[in-house]
């Protein structure tokens, strides 16, 4: 039988806050702790504190629903999100930690003609970025999941649906002790309930950061936060162009596997997902008013359990098990914003709307990079926050998870 085992190494451990760190990143999310990660091992910056309000994946990174996929619109987003899947392949290899990625396939349906066209537009970019994508019809798309509803009188008839191999699900709380674990290997000082209240920025350049546990005196500060990530910008004076909406999301009671794609429908507001231990995931698109509530309604148990009917109506006699909500920083073109902002010293990696797990890896590989040299790696510099003063939009809403 099972023993309890004494005297297991803690996975990243704890430390007094020191006065001063090379660099200070701010969010103890799956992006901060993969860009601690990445600077400390590929960059050999090891004074570094990774600062938390609250316990490391409290945010975003705990309450998404961990869908990975690469089949955006734009070459840059498709690019990027693609570095991210490939990552994701090798992680549980590089961490030494099982994420447990699941590339089952990831389905996009499609109900009405503008959507196809939409499929049809994102498959092209896909294959051109050389990811795999094409678009399917319902008979293929029954094959792939026998309990959707394909036939032609339902109210919302499937006409096709842009299916996607590599996408898949992973487990996020892994992903997270991970990167932490990999992070506390390499010296960086993981601080939970850390709360940052003030960011110091003398002529123009950042000094410090204020916590709730004293000052820390640092050249070099990240904002990695979702959520927060206008208040903690605002510290440096920085604004961003970035509206917080709720999102929410539930699980049912566990059965037996029989759905094992990914299967999204935009018009419909809804993805679905099995995991492992056979519970079904749902999310919706995030709620139609700003705010930084992380309660769940009714009104988002009945319009999800609507949708997921319409889809699979052999589901009726499934039990909700759980609900909640995240907080979803939107950025108006539907892209996130990283790299340097107008005060020297303060970086951001922000704006992740609905998108922002699945890009971790990325994010953390490509901040890394971004603050050991001051300057953007070319696979994020379309996401600058100057583009929205030049007006060089990178317009992903076409293919930001559901109709928002
Ligand atoms: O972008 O794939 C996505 C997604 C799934 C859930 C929320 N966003």
């Amino acid at each position: 039988g099972l023993t309890p085992k004494s005297g297991w190494p803690r996975a990243w451990r704890e430390h007094d806050l020191e006065s001063s760190y090379d660099a200070v990143i701010i969010g103890g999310g799956v992006h901060g702790l993969a860009t601690a990660y990445y600077l400390a091992r590929d960059h050999g910056m090891r004074k570094v504190a990774v600062l938390d309000k609250a316990y490391i994946g409290s945010g975003g990174s705990g309450r998404n629903t961990a869908i990975l996929r690469s089949n955006y619109l734009t070459p840059e987003g498709v690019r990027f999100y693609d570095r991210s899947v490939k990552l994701y392949e090798h992680l549980a290899a590089d961490l030494n930690y099982n994420v447990m990625f699941s590339q089952r396939g990831h389905l996009t349906l499609a109900h009405n003609d503008s959507s196809l066209r939409t499929m049809h537009w994102r498959t092209e970019v896909n294959k051109l970025q050389g990811v795999d994508s094409s678009v399917i019809g319902p008979d293929e798309i029954k094959k792939l999941v026998p309990y959707l509803d394909t036939s032609a009188d339902t109210r919302y008839p499937i006409l096709g649906a842009l299916y996607h191999p590599p996408g898949g699900i992973v487990r996020h709380d892994a992903v997270v002790w991970g990167y932490a674990r990999g992070a506390d290997a390499h010296g960086v000082h993981i601080h939970q309930q850390t709360e940052v209240t003030g960011i110091d920025v003398s002529h123009g350049r950042v000094t410090g950061v204020q916590t709730n546990r004293g000052p820390i005196s640092t050249p070099v500060v990240l904002n990695a936060t979702a959520g927060w990530a206008t208040l903690i910008s605002d510290m440096a004076g920085v604004s961003m162009p970035v509206q917080t909406f709720p999102l929410q999301a539930a699980v049912t009671e566990p059965v037996r596997p029989f759905l094992d794609t990914v299967v999204v429908s935009g018009t419909l507001h809804v993805y679905v997902s099995q995991t492992d231990r056979g519970e079904l995931v749902f999310g919706a698109s995030v709620d139609p008013f700003a705010s930084y509530s992380m309660r769940g309604s009714l009104e988002f148990t009945e319009g999800i359990a609507g949708h997921v009917l319409e889809l699979m109506p052999a589901l009726h006699r499934m039990k909700l098990l759980r609900q909640w909500a995240g907080l979803c920083d939107m950025t108006p073109d539907y892209s996130p914003i990283m790299g340097p902002t107008p005060v020297e010293g303060f970086y951001v990696d922000v704006g992740w709307g609905t998108y922002g797990f699945k890009a971790g890896p990325v994010s953390g590989e490509a901040m890394a990079a971004t603050l050991a040299s001051g300057k953007p790696p070319e696979i994020i510099s379309a996401f600058g926050l100057d583009r929205f003063t030049d007006g060089r939009l990178v317009g992903e809403k076409g293919a930001a998870a559901v109709g928002h």
